[in-house]
């Protein structure tokens, strides 16, 4: 079935460093609306903001404080409101962050949990007792360190995944439910388009995993009520709007994909899916300086196409606000040709898959990680806890070795400000920005970009058009080839008797061995490519998509205009 959500290209947004109207050096809402020109001229339909709701910026602003009140440094609710309509009146919709698996210490349902052990709100939370004077269990944080810290006051010890300003909220309780769910009606009745949601499969915890018996805890993942709670939102919330939501859900395999977003009966529009940006983990998950694996990456992005075909919608991302650069991680910049290619490679690859594509702000530009130098430049709390954690408590690498490992996979590198020019501070701010500017920014650049036709906006912009004039990018089945070779990743995307053949090049070599003539479908022309000459054989991160037909008929289905 069709839906204007499988058809739509998503921009996330990370508003902290997007774009900054008042000079105090933090993006902020006007800002975001005095670029909606530019992200309708790129061609994306849909803005995913991360959270902009009111926080005490713990963890980003996935520490809300309130969730119907707009963050003072980011503007207001009318500014906000002010964002909607302008964006709608450029044909842009918007799908707001909904954080709920916990709240900020500083919720007032929090803080009224914790008044007292008899307080109606205290089973809002998840409450336990100490273990023989410790924590309850050995449940650690993603964030690192235990999952449990100690109330003084009642005595007791509170859940929290991440951070300990994080608590999570108890899901077991209808009233919280029932609070969610209210709120989610304000937001889309404001007239937002949808939710992405933050860690959505977190939210039912395994009982086990929660005994106060000084045990080791257990996986708070795909908890045995997920698809209960899921159901009631969509029953309550989902079904009665015309939305679209994406979970972000770690951990999952392609089963739980269909039970929380497949096509029968699905409460999501689709979820997002992490095994392709984890080959690069190692003993102490994303902090080492491992390169991605290129064959376990290329099985992996196939194996989802093929495992969720007929079964659930999928989505598509190299990169997000968590994750480091994609084209620092799994392209090249070792110089500005490879930097150049191997960024509309990936762009290329990841357009031409099934599924709705989600960009990151920036990536339109190809920009790469920061070169972090010192702890004291890093501002995100995942990397500096990871830091007391691995180097300072359990001496598992030096400073020097644990930087190295935030250079490459920590937070911040995405969450450098946007570059819009090559003037001062990339054109970010006019004040002294929360956290620093790459310093590629003279060359990398949006104003420069635009100003190129070769650029790899401008190819991006392409990519999107073509996605709105070929309903096969959307729509087409996806057929692998060449599964054993691991330099490239090709497929086939075929609808009726229209067929594209994607080809892209994942090394730095050329590839003259590699036949391409017998892959080509019939009456074949050149749709997009990142090398302006044509040439017989692959060149380095080169990227070639044609269009044809599946069998020579009257038709041509493109026809190189
Ligand atoms: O991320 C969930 C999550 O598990 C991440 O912490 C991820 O594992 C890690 O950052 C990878 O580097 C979501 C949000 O996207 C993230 O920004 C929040 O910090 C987190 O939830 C807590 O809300
Ligand atoms: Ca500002």
């Amino acid at each position: 079935m069709k839906a204007w959500w499988k058809e739509a290209v998503v921009y996330q947004v990370y508003p902290r460093s997007f774009c900054d109207s008042n000079g105090d050096g933090i993006g902020d809402i006007p800002g975001i609306t005095s670029k909606l020109d530019y992200l309708k001229e790129l061609g994306i339909d849909v803005i995913w903001l991360s959270p902009v709701y009111a926080s005490p910026n713990v963890d980003g602003g996935y520490d809300i404080s309130d969730y119907r009140a707009i963050a003072p440094e980011f503007g207001t609710m009318d500014d906000f409101d002010r964002l909607l309509g302008e964006a709608r009146a450029r044909g842009i919709k918007i799908i707001m962050d909904l954080v709920v698996n916990h709240t900020s210490d500083q919720h007032e349902w929090f803080v009224q949990s914790k008044s007292g052990r008899d307080h109606p709100k205290r089973d809002w939370y998840i409450w336990r007792d100490g273990f023989e004077g410790q924590e309850p269990n050995r449940m650690t944080s993603v964030f690192s360190g235990p999952a449990w810290t100690l109330d003084p006051f009642t005595g007791q010890y509170f859940l929290h995944l991440f951070a300990r300003e994080q608590p999570d909220l108890n899901w077991e309780n209808p009233e919280v439910r029932g609070a969610i769910f209210e709120t989610m009606r304000w937001w889309l009745d404001k007239g937002v388009d949808g939710f992405r949601m933050d860690v959505i499969n977190f939210i039912s915890k395994p009982p086990e995993a929660l005994c106060a018996d000084g045990g080791p805890g257990g996986e708070c993942v795909n908890g045995p009520r997920v698809c209960a709670y899921l159901e009631e939102m969509h029953n309550e919330v989902l079904s009665r709007y015309d939305i679209m939501t994406v979970g972000e859900t770690h951990g999952i395999t392609p089963d739980d994909a269909v039970k929380y977003a497949g096509y029968e009966s699905g409460a999501l529009s689709m979820v997002f899916q992490f095994e392709h940006v984890n080959t690069d983990a190692g003993p102490y998950g994303k902090w080492t300086t491992m390169k991605y694996s290129r064959p376990e990456l290329k099985r992996i992005l196939s194996q989802w196409q093929t495992e969720l075909d007929g079964r659930a919608w999928g989505s598509l991302f190299w990169g997000n606000h968590d994750q480091p650069r994609a084209v620092s991680r799994f392209g090249d910049t070792s110089d500005a040709e490879a930097w150049e290619k191997s960024a509309k490679m990936l762009a290329t690859c990841l357009m031409m898959m099934k599924g709705t594509p989600y960009l990151y702000q920036g990536d339109e530009l190809g920009m790469t990680n920061l070169d972090i130098r010192a702890l004291d430049e890093v501002r995100d709390v995942e990397t500096l806890n990871a830091y007391r954690d691995l180097v300072e408590e359990k001496h598992i690498y030096t400073r020097g070795e644990m930087m190295a490992c935030i250079r490459k996979a920590g937070r911040d590198n995405a969450r450098s400000p946007m570059q819009w020019s090559g003037g001062p501070n990339a054109g970010f701010t006019s004040g002294t920005p929360w956290i620093q500017i790459n310093g590629n920014y003279r060359d990398i650049n949006a104003e420069a970009q635009r100003q190129d036709s070769s650029s790899i906006f401008r190819y991006y912009q392409k990519l999107i058009q073509l996605r709105k004039q070929f309903p096969v990018m959307v729509y087409g089945r996806y057929e692998p080839l060449l599964p054993d070779d691991d330099r490239v990743a090709a497929f086939r995307r075929v609808e009726g008797d229209d067929v594209l053949l994607v080809v892209c090049n994942f090394t730095g070599e050329a590839l003259p061995d590699m036949e391409l003539t017998n892959l080509l479908p019939a009456q074949a022309g050149l749709l997009i490519g990142n090398y302006s000459e044509p040439a017989e054989s692959l060149r380095p991160y080169e990227a070639r998509v044609y269009a044809g037909k599946s069998a020579a008929s009257g038709a041509v289905l493109y026809d190189g205009r």
